[in-house]
Parts: structure tokens; sequence; C-alpha cells
């Protein structure tokens, strides 16, 4: 089939789309990753913005590279799990996880803001590829239990070089860990770029290393990735172990909302990428379909400004939880240096 199997047991995104009715599954997948690619991209927006205003710590934007984003997620079950990085906040609302608290870790908080374990979304991870591994543990665990669990990972290239990327993906080689490793290949690790990160003429190449599946798609593509990342969930889920793709596509903004691009590149060179973007593309294939009609883009387009209300509502009433909480999750035994560092937050009277 065209877009991979679509059965009910895939998970329905916040942003599926209720208010149109697709003639069939193909269709509805293409609705269902313009819808959410919009939405992605209101609320990847207003994130930036409200980091702007200071009521984030930092946001790193994924703009332009919705259609990884969503195409890493509309081939999951419910009772699948995602791996997301820092860049990957469109993911994890794509995912169903409401955007504030998509967001908490991004305010600075300590908590992840989501319950990993319900939304079967792993929290954001910022230390580049160990989430990676821990994928590869958590689906080799799902199997001694008998559990029907896929992982999808999301990293970037500059997280290929690290020694956790190589340990998981080898690792889930060796044992048919049902994992897709999902790399979004947008030519920098903040101002490294790619040509500095590696020698290999692609990174799906490593792949054959590992001894696994290796495919590079064209990123800016919600349809080739969506496919890629279907075929390769199915066919982990078949028992035919891990795949490696590389998503092609670029970074073009900011590393985050701290970072000046243009110290390190032209600024011209994301200019060509604005002709690639991933929501005109879809858009483009679906009029020329006949599904997305003025009212259908209108209701999309209304749909999309709540979702940013909503993000700025919920980030905005955001309750920060007491600073000794901290502490409580930690250790199911403290150590004598967190009791102590406990206590004097007490004394301090910020507890
Ligand atoms: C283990 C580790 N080393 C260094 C960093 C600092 N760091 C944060 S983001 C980043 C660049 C990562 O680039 P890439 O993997 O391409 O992802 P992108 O930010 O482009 O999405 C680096 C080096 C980190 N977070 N973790
Ligand atoms: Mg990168």
């Amino acid at each position: 089939m065209l877009y991979g199997e679509l059965t009910e047991e895939r998970a329905p995104m916040a942003c599926s789309p209720e208010a149109v009715a697709p003639v069939d599954a193909a269709d509805a997948v293409l609705l269902r990753g313009y819808r959410g690619m919009v939405l992605g991209r209101r609320f990847d927006q207003q994130a930036t913005n409200l980091a702007k205003q200071g009521a984030l710590a930092v946001y790193p934007s994924s703009y332009g590279q919705e259609a990884c984003q969503i195409g890493a997620v509309t081939p999951l079950r419910k009772t699948d799990w995602l791996f997301p990085t820092y860049r990957d906040s469109v993911a994890v609302v794509g995912r169903g996880v409401s955007p504030g608290e998509a967001l908490t870790l991004l305010r600075g908080d300590w908590h992840c803001g989501y319950d990993p374990k319900a939304t079967r979304t792993a929290p954001h991870c910022t230390p580049l590829a160990t989430q990676a591994a821990h994928a590869v543990g958590l689906t080799m665990a799902a199997r001694f239990n008998g559990d029907d669990v896929v992982a999808v990972v999301l990293c970037g290239d500059g997280a290929t070089s690290e020694g956790d990327f190589h340990e998981a993906v080898n690792l889930a080689g060796v044992y048919d860990a049902p994992v897709v490793f999902l790399v979004q290949n947008n030519r920098y690790a903040i101002s490294v770029p790619l040509a500095k990160q590696t020698r290999a003429a692609a990174l799906a190449d490593k792949a054959v290393g590992y001894g696994i599946t290796g495919v590079q798609v064209d990123g800016n593509d919600f349809v080739e990735v969506h496919e890629a990342v279907a075929a390769a969930v199915d066919a982990a889920r078949a028992g035919h172990g891990p795949a490696l793709i590389e998503a092609l596509t670029y970074r073009m903004a900011p590393h985050t909302n701290a970072d000046d691009p243009s110290r390190y590149r032209d600024p011209a060179e994301a200019l060509a990428w604005h002709d690639r973007d991933p929501i005109a593309r879809l858009e483009a294939t679906l009029r020329a379909r006949g599904l997305l009609d003025a009212a259908t883009r209108q209701a999309i387009d209304a749909e999309a400004a709540e979702f940013a209300a909503r993000t700025r509502r919920e980030v905005t009433r955001y309750e920060a939880p007491a600073p000794a909480e901290m502490f409580a999750h930690v250790y199911a035994r403290p150590t004598p240096q967190l009791r102590q560092q406990a206590r004097e937050l007490t004394e301090r009277g910020v507890a």
C-alpha cells in the first residue's frame, strides 16, 4: 500500500483532520500530515516568540523540518514510543501531548512536563544520542514482556558522531531491536557544518557498518518521510530489526534563540531552502488531488491559530512546582549530599 498500512490502532494526533472526509486511507494520511505540519509550524512560531519574551528559557526551532517532525509520528500506534530531542517539540505535540506540557522542560523546569508512560513519549533529550540507547533498552524489555512496541528515535546529524549513537545502533542491530533511528540531517550541529562532522558520503551509509537497513529520504517531503518510517516501523514490528533513515533537510532557524547563524553561514544558503518548504509542497500535492479547498484550508488555519493561543495560555498560566520537589524523584534513597542540599534549600526559605 502506498502509505503503509493504516489501521485504527495508529495513534490519532492532537491535530487529526476531523473536519474533512477523506476518500481513502492514503488521502487521510496526507491530510493528517498537512494539518499536523500547519499546526506544528504555528506552535513552533509561538514557542519562538515565548522564548523571546522570556517565558521559555530556550527554544530550538524546527521551522522547515515539519515533514520530519510529523512524518516521524504519523506511522506510530498509540502503544509505540517516540524518543525526541530538544528540537522535536513539534513531534511531541503531534503525538498528542498538550503544548504547555511539551514546553515545560524548555522553561528550564526540572520536570519533563508530561507523563512519558501515558503518552509513550520519552522526555526531550538534551544530552546528544543518549535517548537512542534508552529506546533500544525499552524495546528489548518490551519484547521480553511480550509487548508489541516499536520505538522511533529522533536525532540530528551531529548526534551521529556520538559514542552513544554507535552503541545504540550497534546493539539494536545485534538484537534485532524494533527501533527506527530517524536522523534529521539539517546540515548543522550548532555552527559545525556536515562537512566537518563526517567524511561519510551519506549518514544512511553508516547502516552498512551495523548490518541494518539504511535509507536516505528527502526530509522536506512528508510523503517520503512518512512512507520510509511506516515501512521501517512495520518491518521492525514484524521482527526484521532496526533501520536507519537519513532525512535530508535544513535548519532554517538559528540553533536556538541564543544563536546567531550569520556568524558562521551565509544567509543566502537558507533562501534556497524556502523553495523546498515542506508545507507548501504537500499543499500543492493536496490541491492537485482535489483534497484541499478554500474552506478546508481556512478551517485548518483557524485551528492552528487556536492551537497557538492555547500554547500561549498554557505556558503563561503555568505554575512552577515548589523547588524542593526537584529532590523528590531522583533516588529511592537520596544520597547524603542531596539530603543536605534539600535541607539548605528549606533553611533559606525557598523550598
Ligand atoms: C553529549 C552532548 N555533547 C554536546 C552537547 C551540546 N550540543 C547541544 S546541541 C548540539 C548540536 C547537535 O547537532 P545535531 O545533532 O545536528 O542536532 P540539531 O541541533 O541540528 O538538531 C551540541 C553539540 C550536548 N547537548 N550533548
Ligand atoms: Mg543538525
